[in-house]
């Protein structure tokens, strides 16, 4: 079961001797995660898998396709078109062939048929069923093939010729759905749908062991040595027995789905499914978990390969859609290490990097850039960079590190999450949820606490404890699927605790940037340059970005941030901004103030129009008087209309106090809103600020170690001064 060894398969093994010589005391993890997926165009509800003996190739079967594909490269070697289903799919023991049965037709029951491995060609070589055949077994020497029936029993099949040899009949009152043959090729065991496994001689006859379990048997199968066998059933009871049929060990999972013997019979692999779906690894001696990996997607079937330890080096998951997952260690990628310009300091050349400038857009998609003098490959978008935030109170030191998956790894996890707990195109908040679980779940987060642990160092004090939790920032629910650009950002909320209470100014020093962690889904993203922003309950924020890894450690002070004395007016003004609600009680008054002055002014018409009717009276009773009075009524009208107008303006003039009055509480609530208000994500970004003395400071296109301080102050600036940093690199770079 061993693979070729190209030249990053021998780093993988370095790897793998690297990972069995590592304690694994240390809190649970996998020691391999996500790699990749396998594609087969127009295919989807990926079920059944398989490895080649020599581990080099893989099969598996989908709703009307089997494919083949590389098992190292996952490149699609074949696929073949099938009528329907294909429900499993199993290597001949000399690999030479590839057994697979599907659903029949009303047309055609030949379910069982046969792919020549060597031409990668379909064989005319069929055998009919008239039930849906839900597995394929070879005998030891490839000669016979064992089938369900409708018989509720077995066909034993003749390659050479498909002809049956002979039925193994009378045992199961339900539906096969486990056969196994014994590794010495003289016995077989058959499981059934209520529980019920049998033994059978090499010739077909029952051999009066019986075993009953409490549920639908999953998987049954031999040891190598035929000493042992081992029972999964859909409830999740996993059991091995002696040959002679005595009860070994048990212990119950969630759901059971399928399970393999390691080649040297020392472990057992079982696919648990259900909510928390993963693959265990067991002593095969008392069942003892020894590994895990968890699964953020539906998981039907698994195959493994295993290293020259005997220990699994890749396990392939068939997911019910469109790919098989793989799980393994990482390689190291090509180019790493070697001498040349590398932007992004990764140890990856710009001559082979795929994304220079480490922004998750892959240098041939790259087209973030501000002008057209810039390569946009080596202008990074800091949008999509790493980012950390960092955020201090009294008495915690809370990091939020957040990487971003490339678009067509963050594409294939939408579509693996999207079946893995309901069955629908949706991609639901349970599921983005299950996908953040299993990543904090799969990585080593002690070894990712003291990798930022290691690097943050304060100037008074220290950080204690550590814990880690992983969430989805964005990309995973509500994009369509067939959004294939929308990029997944995932972010690890590192919370640590200080030694000594928060004081400002607040300094520390980020000596240098962590990698990803083994067996993190952060190894798929790119981790450097860093944007990085940090503020505490009492100072403003302070950014700084891009951090190149070139510009060695940086100093980060957070100062307290003193509220600038708002004049009296300033404050009424700020008030009735924090509270508009405060403008109706004014506003309310306003109108209540007019309609009393136009009020009042109707009332002064109807005394003046009064007024006016007495005088005339009055000139009328004096008309006999000289004409020199007559003057003088005049003289009087105009004085009472002065009077009128004198009268108006004085009533408005006296509104303006018991508005002041209104306005006053308003200074004393915006005091207290004070506080939340440094804190606010809003506020931050508007605030962030760079120190342009230190933006001089360029990466050169060979990394060096720098070994200057770089102090970041919160010395205001704005996001050109950015920009024109990230210009410089390019240029330089270029
Ligand atoms: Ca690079
Ligand atoms: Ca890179
Ligand atoms: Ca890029």
């Amino acid at each position: 079961m061993f693979a070729s060894f190209s030249k990053s398969k021998l780093i993988l093994c370095f790897f793998m001797v690297f990972i069995f010589v590592t304690p694994t005391s240390a809190g649970e993890y996998s020691d391999i995660a996500y790699l990749d997926s396998t594609s087969t165009p127009s295919a989807t509800e990926s079920r059944t898998t398989d490895i080649h003996p020599n581990g080099n190739i893989l099969a598996s079967g989908y709703d009307g396709y089997v494919a083949i594909h590389d098992a190292d490269t996952l490149e699609l070697i074949q696929r073949f078109e099938i009528e329907n289903d294909v429900l499993d799919v199993e290597f001949s023991p000399d690999g030479s062939k590839l057994a697979f049965t599907r659903s029949g037709t009303s047309a055609d029951t030949d379910t069982t048929q046969i792919i020549d491995v060597d031409s990668m060609s379909l064989m005319d070589k069929e055998h009919g069923s008239s039930t849906q055949p839900l597995m394929v077994k070879w005998s030891v020497d490839g000669n016979l093939l064992a089938v369900p029936n409708s018989n509720k029993g077995v066909d034993v099949v003749r390659f050479s010729d498909m002809q049956v040899e002979r039925t193994l009949n009378g045992e199961h009152n339900t539906r096969v759905t486990c056969i196994s043959y014994s590794t010495l090729g003289n016995y077989m065991l058959t499981g059934d749908e209520t529980g019920r496994v049998v033994m059978w001689d090499s010739d077909g006859n029952p051999t009066g062991k019986v075993w009953a379990m409490d549920s639908k048997i999953e998987e049954c199968s031999f040891d190598s040595t035929d000493e042992r066998f081992a029972v999964l059933t859909t409830e999740g009871e996993l059991s091995t027995w002696t040959f002679a049929g005595g009860n070994i060990a048990n212990i119950s999972l969630e759901k059971g789905s399928a399970l393999h013997w390691s080649s040297d019979n020392n472990l057992i692999h079982v696919l648990e499914a259900g909510s928390t779906p993963r693959i265990l690894t067991v002593q095969s001696t008392d069942l003892e978990k020894t590994g895990v990996i968890y699964l953020a997607h539906q998981a039907l079937d698994f195959s493994l390969k295993e290293n020259e330890f005997g220990t699994r080096e890749m396990v392939y998951v068939a997911t019910n859609t469109g790919h098989i997952s793989v799980y393994g260690a990482k390689a190291i990628p090509e180019g790493y290490g070697e001498s040349g310009s590398d932007l992004d300091g990764d140890n990856i050349p710009d001559s082979y990097d795929r994304d220079d400038d480490g922004d998750s857009i892959i240098d041939t998609l790259d087209k973030n850039c501000q002008s057209v003098n810039q390569l946009c490959s080596k202008s990074p978008d800091i949008s999509t960079i790493r980012s950390i935030e960092i955020n201090v109170n009294s008495t915690s030191f809370i990091l939020r590190d957040t990487f971003t998956l490339d678009s067509e790894t963050s594409s294939i996890m939408r579509n693996l999450s999207r079946k893995s707990l309901i069955a629908d195109a949706q991609l639901s908040q349970f599921e983005e949820n299950l996908f953040a679980q299993s990543i904090c779940q799969n990585m080593n987060t002690n070894h990712f606490i003291s990798s930022w642990k290691n690097v943050i160092q304060l100037s008074a004090g220290q950080l204690v404890d550590g814990h880690v939790d992983c969430e989805v920032e964005s990309g995973m629910t509500l994009v369509a699927q067939i959004d294939y650009n929308t990029r997944i950002a995932v972010t690890f909320v590192l919370v640590f605790n200080l030694s000594e209470a928060l004081s400002h100014p607040f300094e520390f020093t980020l000596k240098s940037q962590p990698t990803a962690t083994d067996s993190s889904l952060a190894q798929h993203a790119e981790m450097h340059p860093i944007d990085v922003t940090a503020t505490s309950t009492k100072s403003s924020s302070v950014y700084w970005s891009p951090w190149w890894v070139i510009e060695g450690e940086l100093i980060l002070t957070l100062e307290e941030e003193r509220e600038e004395e708002l004049s009296f007016f300033g404050k009424i003004i700020a008030g009735i901004i924090d509270y508009p609600i405060l403008l109706l009680p004014i506003l309310a008054f306003f109108v209540v103030g007019i309609v009393g002055i136009i009020r009042r002014m109707n009332s002064i018409d109807l005394d003046f129009d009064e007024d006016d009717e007495d005088e005339l009276k009055e000139s009328i009773d004096e008309e006999d008087d000289t004409e020199s009075d007559e003057e003088n009524i005049e003289f009087i009208d105009d004085k009472s209309e002065n009077a009128e107008e004198k009268s108006v303006r004085r009533k408005v003039r006296r509104k303006p106090k018991p508005e002041v009055e209104i306005e006053t509480p308003v200074i004393a609530r915006r005091k207290a809103r004070n506080i939340p208000n440094v804190d606010g994500p809003i506020t931050k970004v508007k605030r962030r600020r760079l120190d342009s003395g230190i933006s001089s400071q360029q990466p050169t296109a060979k990394p060096v170690k720098a070994s200057k301080r770089k102090v970041v102050t919160t010395k205001k600036n704005t996001r050109e001064v950015k920009t024109r940093k990230v210009v410089k690199n390019t240029e330089k770079d270029d």
